[in-house]
């Protein structure tokens, strides 16, 4: 088969992501700069529909804005390329090193909010109708540096009055936030896609936040990826999608999609197709990895190759594993869709539950059939059927 991207495949992908040149915490980059703009033309070759970007990763140089843009614009118009979602560096500068719109500093908080205002801005006027807030310097090191109550009380003031900014200038534009356990802080705050939903439910425009999940952010913190996107897309809250890979909870390894937790990219496209119910996502697949730093420019391409290739082949794996009438059967058998009925039936009373006889040997004793189910995904994944 061939497993070339198109424009619907509706890849995109972080110009920071083919753009990161390998600056670790133990040595200095190890890779040239790359052009934004370049890797803009780059990624249309490849077979990506869009692309998406923080401020400084597209803009580093306040002189050079103008001219950037232009050129920017120009490539998206050459290759046709859209940008669908646009997201704010509030974490590199060290002015953020104690926290942007959570920072205990209430003048970084200030500047924080007027970085994002002003990119919101610049979003709007690409047309991207997704804005990811990563607070990844919104946390700490320490028990008593950090109120937490009063850091929540201003996350959720920054939220309402982006929103409140959107609504007043009549864009068409959305949040979405992305959880991550720690990295850089020691802890950060929204660890994870529940603590996001929650903070969701405080805001004054719920309607327009929802969330950015990263496959390696919540595998970080030994979660299952495919569970927390299927309970934010029950939400109605999986706004954007980061995929990437991740070998467990140890640092962020931003790997390309596929590698990693193999099983568990199989189950979050599944879960991203709905899992066999109508509930699924149909924004756009976006990757946020980074090609290793041992790698040179080559390897930096064959890494956003290999992140839609094996987004393709796992497409296909989990559409035939869900078109297989084997696989329908043991769905049947494992008592899948009984789950679907509710438990009391309409009108119902609780006496009939309560005095009904249960068979609780039979019950004790049931096969649940989830092995053999189970075992026709692995041969499916392992393209043995
Ligand atoms: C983001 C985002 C992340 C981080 C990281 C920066 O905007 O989604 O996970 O920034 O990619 O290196
Ligand atoms: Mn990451
Ligand atoms: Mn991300
Ligand atoms: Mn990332």
């Amino acid at each position: 088969d061939d497993y070339t991207p198109t424009r619907d495949d509706k890849f995109s992908f972080g110009l920071w992501t083919v753009g990161w040149q390998g600056t670790d915490v133990f040595g200095p980059a190890s890779r040239d700069l790359l052009d934004p703009v370049e890797a803009t033309y780059r990624l249309a070759e490849l077979g990506a529909a869009a692309v998406t970007f923080h401020d400084d990763d597209l803009l580093p140089d306040e002189a050079q804005r103008e001219a950037t843009l232009d050129r920017f614009r120009t490539a998206l118009d050459e290759t046709g390329l859209i940008v669908e979602m646009v997201t704010t560096n509030t974490f590199s500068d060290p002015v953020f090193k104690e926290g942007a719109i959570t920072a205990n500093n209430r003048e970084v908080r200030r500047y924080a909010l007027a970085k994002v205002l002003r990119n919101i801005d610049l979003a709007a006027s690409l047309g991207a109708k997704t804005f990811v807030m990563w607070g990844g310097r919104e946390g700490a090191e320490h028990g008593a540096s950090k109120n937490v109550g009063a850091a929540m009380d201003r996350f959720r003031d920054a939220l309402d009055t982006v929103c409140g900014y959107v609504l007043e200038q009549g864009y068409d534009m959305r949040f979405a936030l992305e959880p991550k356990p720690n990295e850089p802080r020691g802890d950060i705050l929204l660890p994870s896609i529940g603590h996001a939903l929650a903070l969701i439910s405080e805001l004054e425009h719920p309607e327009l936040v929802g969330l950015n999940p990263e496959v390696g952010h919540e595998e970080m913190a030994g979660l299952n990826f495919a569970h927390g996107i299927a309970q934010a897309l029950w939400h109605g809250k999986l706004f954007h999608i980061d995929l990437n890979g991740q070998h467990g909870p140890r640092f962020d390894q931003d790997l390309r999609f596929g590698a990693g937790n193999l099983r568990g990219a199989f189950w979050t496209v599944d879960a991203m197709l709905g899992a066999g119910t109508e509930r699924r996502y149909d924004g756009y697949v976006h990757f946020d990895y980074k090609p290793p730093r041992a790698e040179a420019m080559d390897g930096v391409w064959e890494s956003a190759r290999g992140c839609m290739r094996n987004y393709l082949i796992l497409r296909e794996r989990v559409q035939a594993f869900r078109a297989d009438p084997d696989v329908a059967a043991a769905v049947e058998a494992a008592g899948v869709m009984e789950l679907e009925q509710p438990t009391l039936a309409p009108g119902e009373s609780l006496h009939d539950v309560r005095n009904a006889s249960y068979d609780l040997a039979g019950l004790r004793s049931r096969s649940v059939a989830m092995e053999a189910l189970d075992q026709l995904a692995m041969e499916h994944l392992l393209g043995v059927r």
